[in-house]
């Protein structure tokens, strides 16, 4: 399953290639429907979107029912543990710290000659968060209720909405209206997948529209997201998971083993990838893989990834190691080095960095505080976690004073005319004459 590959080497570039170009499985065909999807909602509105949820999720879902009411959310209240309330606010407590850190002020200068300009930080009106229901319904991402929105709240956004597919009989989780109520999501929507998205980014009758929708999703999800941006924000077109982790001996096997195989749960093309400075502990983890695998509830998603996108490389030392990483731009990339830190500043390009043998990823996607959702298929090269600046936006403020008008004035008209802009140029001249 992991068969050993040395890099640098022939072997290892086709490798290599065969991950990086692994995709969703989206056709056309597929892009084409969800289109169309998502233009039967902008016309019929509500409707549209309640026949599809009859159709896909919940057959007797009633007509004023894609709203959640207040009730609803005391009943879950009432349902979920007190435990489960104690972990939830932790972890919410965590992730609002991390990201507080990530508010930036608006800023403004002036110049003697009383030019004054500025930018004003401002939050968007509405967000809308998409959770994918999970099983039916039954297992719904609830760390993504808390990774998407906490950054909106933090950013300001007043109007919150989530949107996730109900079940069958029409209810939502409990744990993930706890969870939405908690992160302080101000309306829920029982739609999902594609007319979900839509709703939110065109609006109808009940669902107001939003101004950025994000979130994790299925490939009709993620197509429908990147069909409306534009006219709404959108966050990064997350693909499936992955994991690097670069260990060297004195790391544990079984570690990596269970750390590999966390991520490789996540889908059938999610990628697992581990380079070793050692084969002996290379051929520990292999073993250790194979074991772990027979225990965990998720096998068959796990060992389809493993077999198509898992891979595993020997390098000569740890520099190369990290040279290979960097290629690779990996969502997630674990250091289960001697001394991980001594490493750090070569990593230039990753989503997130997991240092040392006490940090499995999982502490990275439930609780620690940074984000879960991340740059994946190597777009770490130029993208970064979702945080507060994707729910911000900013606006340039300009004043001048007449002395740095007069003085400015001749370049201005200069450029204008260089770019044939006569109307632009007199805009200036009228007021130096005048
Ligand atoms: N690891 C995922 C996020 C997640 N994991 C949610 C568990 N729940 C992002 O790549
Ligand atoms: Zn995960």
């Amino acid at each position: 399953m992991l068969k050993a590959i040395p890099y640098p080497s022939q072997e290892a570039e086709e490798k290599l290639a065969h991950i990086a170009t692994r995709k969703m499985g989206a056709d056309p065909s597929l892009e084409k429907r969800v289109f169309e999807i998502l233009e039967t909602v902008k016309r019929e509105g509500d409707a549209a979107v309640i026949r599809f949820t009859r159709q896909f999720d919940a057959p007797s879902l009633g007509e004023d029912r894609l709203t959640v009411r207040e009730e609803e959310i005391r009943a879950a209240y009432d349902e979920v543990d007190t435990n489960f309330l104690d972990i939830l606010r932790t972890a919410i407590a965590n992730i609002e710290a991390f990201h507080r850190q990530q508010l930036h002020p608006s800023h403004f200068m002036t110049k003697p000659d009383g030019t004054f300009m500025g930018q004003m930080v401002r939050p968007v009106s509405a967000a809308g968060l998409y959770i994918p229901g999970g099983k039916g319904g039954e297992t719904p991402l609830i760390s993504s209720v808390l990774m998407n929105g906490i950054p909106a709240r933090l950013a300001g956004v007043k109007d919150l909405a989530l949107a996730t597919p109900p079940r069958k009989d029409g209810t939502i989780n409990p744990y993930l209206l706890v969870a939405a109520k908690e992160v302080g999501v101000t309306r829920i929507h029982k739609m999902g997948s594609a007319w979900g998205i839509a709703a939110l980014a065109y609006g109808t009758a009940s669902v107001q529209r939003v101004d950025v929708v994000v979130g994790p999703g299925n490939i009709y999800v993620a197509l429908a997201k990147k069909l409306v941006s534009g006219e709404v924000g959108i966050d990064l077109l997350a693909g499936p998971s992955e994991i690097l982790v670069i260990a060297d001996a004195h790391a544990r096997p079984d570690y990596i083993a269970a750390d590999l195989l966390s991520q490789a749960e996540h889908d059938p093309l999610a990628s697992a990838v581990l380079i070793s400075t050692d084969r002996a502990l290379a051929e520990k983890v292999t073993d250790s893989v194979r074991d772990q695998l027979k225990r965990l509830p998720r096998c068959d998603i796990a060992t389809e990834a493993l077999e198509r996108y898992g891979a595993l490389f020997l390098v000569k030392d740890v520099e190369d190691a990290i040279r290979l990483s960097n290629r690779i731009a990996p969502e997630h990339l674990e250091l289960q080095l001697r001394d991980p830190w001594s490493h750090l500043g070569k990593i230039e390009h990753a989503g997130a960095v997991f240092l040392g043998d006490a940090t499995p990823e999982a502490v990275g996607d439930y609780f620690a505080g940074p984000n879960h959702v991340l740059p994946t298929a190597g777009t770490a090269r130029f993208a970064s976690a979702l945080g507060v600046e994707n729910f911000l936006k900013r606006t340039s403020v300009i004043s001048y004073s007449k002395t740095a008008l007069e003085r400015d004035g001749r370049a201005i008209i200069r450029m204008a005319e260089l770019e044939g802009l006569g109307a632009h140029a007199a805009s200036v001249r009228i007021r130096l004459e005048g």
